[in-house]
């Protein structure tokens, strides 16, 4: 079976030779796995905590934190995975993600980050593209049974031979906990590690792209170019080793994961906090337990913290120095609140998992803070601001953003279409997003040019959602587009124009998706059946006019 499974380095797209030169002699790029890094930190600070589980109370020091994974990195090994082997990962955030992940690193073996809110048709899809060898998971969250998945997903990923269960493991599973304990000989595992070490250059794991295509994407972060982004976040977000890092999202994402996430917390020796939900009432009081210093959460849940501390005026953030806020747009009125009902000071992050990651900085002024998504964090990220034509504009006019740089990939894995549509020439990466650049370099998030909603921080393409819900009878045209939310931004809804009489339903249209083993997040809230679904000039489906329409309906509504 594994002669199938094909060398990451086949699907990925490296960085032309002469960047790849410039980027080393600069001293971004340093060879040095990611694995070595927290070696490091638990060298200088072996008995500091490392980790705690603010959900099961585990509390773990960077001593046992680097022995656990790498017992669990050999052990991998020794179920007969190998370098370069893809794992497929669908854990909530706790203790377990944090050591299984660093194990991978050790190993040289590739964490592909899926999200515990996927279910059967990203999982089958991710794991084939992936060639997943196993699949990690919980045994079950909030009743839904993972182990089930993965049995209907074994058969349907002919790659995949080992389901690995947090909590308990049915016949023929492997027990988690039991892979992460720690192991008899640290020093000995470390030296045998680190002589068989990935390279620089080597990917190490595979992080999924906000979706614009019609089918997921993945996109290889290689040991070098994360190690960098993580640091230069690192810098820019003030990280010390005296730092507490609260993560409360999805850890899976680049953001809480490593701008500067967990990652850039146990480079340093700092400590993380992993809790599965952002809930105030219940990550307010572990804030407060843990002396937590930053975190990073999505516009709608910094909302909600906003309104359950002005309702219970809590004495609980008094240690909470920065508030960082990205994955969608964050309304300027909303950045207003942060400091004086928060108490810290606000960073916006405008970021994607493909790479350039844009912060204000903790210094500027509020005006910058709270209106503009920040700039570059290194210098040498390149960015352009380009018309249609692809001719640059000048500061202060809108338009698509063009990126590269020493943590940008040049491609996405093993994706030739859509490196196409999303890559120019010069290996510059079209992102969609339409901006604008403020003479001072801060960037302005004015909107987007590509068919993507962007519910609360979660992306969901229209493409992927429309090409499901033709599969339902009696359809003509559908298209998903975005509706206003006053609390996520933005939701999904589909426009649907009918062939025949029956009109499509809301529930006809949420059963299927559901039958179809869709991520509930990207199920569509609202369904309009119009007469006849709009288009431009030039004969496409026009959804600026039914982002309008819907809109407008909204608000006759309220
Ligand atoms: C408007 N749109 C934003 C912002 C992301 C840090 C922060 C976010 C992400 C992320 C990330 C936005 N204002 N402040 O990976 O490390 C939208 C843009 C962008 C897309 C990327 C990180 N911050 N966005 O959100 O890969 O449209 O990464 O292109 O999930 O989110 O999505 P994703």
């Amino acid at each position: 079976m594994n002669q199938m499974v094909k060398h990451s380095s086949e699907g990925t797209v490296p960085w032309p030779a002469e960047d790849a030169e410039r980027y080393r002699a600069e001293g971004y790029w340093e060879d040095r796995p990611l694995g070595a890094w927290v070696h490091e930190a638990a060298q200088r600070f072996p008995d500091r905590t490392a980790v705690v589980d603010g959900a099961d109370g585990t509390r773990m020091s960077y001593a046992e934190l680097v022995d656990r994974a790498d017992a669990a990195a050999e052990r991998l090994l020794g179920l007969g995975l190998r370098r370069d082997d893809r794992v497929l990962v669908v854990l909530p955030n706790g203790w377990q993600f944090v050591v299984l992940t660093l194990a991978c690193f050790r190993a040289g073996i590739i964490p592909v980050m899926a999200l515990p809110a996927h279910r059967r048709y990203e999982l089958r899809f991710l794991g084939n593209l992936a060639e997943a060898r196993a699949i990690v998971a919980a045994d079950e969250i909030k009743g839904f049974d993972y182990q089930e998945l993965a049995d209907e997903l074994r058969p349907e990923v002919p790659t995949l031979e080992w389901t690995l269960v947090s909590g308990v493991p049915r016949e023929g599973n492997v027990g988690l906990e039991e892979l992460l304990r720690p192991g008899e000989d640290p020093a000995g595992a470390r030296a045998r590690l680190d002589a068989a070490a990935p390279a620089g250059t080597d990917p190490a794991l595979f992080l999924l792209s906000g979706g614009t295509t019609g089918l997921p994407k993945l996109i290889t972060r290689t040991h070098n170019d994360y190690a960098y982004n993580i640091r230069a976040c690192s810098a820019v977000a003030g990280l010390t080793e005296d730092s507490v890092y609260l993560v409360s999202m999805p850890v899976s994402h680049n953001f809480p994961l490593a701008c500067p996430g967990v990652l850039g917390a146990l480079f340093l020796g700092a400590r993380v906090v992993t809790l599965p939900s952002p809930n105030p009432a219940r990550a307010f009081p572990v804030i407060a337990q843990e002396a937590v210093t930053i975190t990073a959460v999505v516009p709608a849940v910094a909302q909600k913290w906003i309104e359950h501390q002005e309702e219970h005026r809590t004495d609980q953030l008094g240690t909470l120095q920065v508030l960082q806020v990205g994955g969608s747009r964050m309304p300027d009125e909303l950045a207003r609140r942060v400091r004086p009902v928060l108490g810290c000071t606000l960073q916006q992050v405008f970021g994607m998992a493909e790479g350039l990651i844009n912060m204000t900085r903790l210094d500027d002024p509020e005006e910058v803070v709270c209106t503009t998504q920040g700039r570059p964090v290194s210098p040498a990220d390149e960015i352009r601001i380009v018309d249609a034509l692809l001719e640059d504009l000048p500061d202060g006019t809108p338009g698509a953003i063009l990126t590269r740089g020493p943590y940008t990939p040049r491609g996405y894995y093993a994706a030739p279409e859509a490196n196409a549509k999303s890559f120019e020439e010069g290996g510059w990466y079209a992102s969609g997003d339409i901006v604008e650049r403020r003479p001072d370099g801060n960037l302005i998030v004015q909107g987007r040019d590509k068919d993507m909603i962007n519910r609360g921080g979660e992306k969901v393409s229209a493409e992927e959602i429309e090409s499901l819900v033709y599969q339902i009878p009696g359809l003509s045209i559908v298209a998903a587009v975005s509706m206003p939310d006053p609390v996520l931004g933005e939701k999904v809804c589909l426009y649907a124009q009918m062939a025949g009489e029956d009109p499509l339903t809301l529930e006809q249209v949420q059963e299927h998706l559901k039958k179809a083993g869709v991520a509930a997040y990207k199920i569509p809230e609202k369904v309009v059946v119009v007469d006849e679904i709009p288009t431009t000039k030039v004969g496409k489906i026009d959804k600026k006019a039914l982002r309008a329409d819907i809109a407008q309906r909204m608000s006759l509504q309220a």
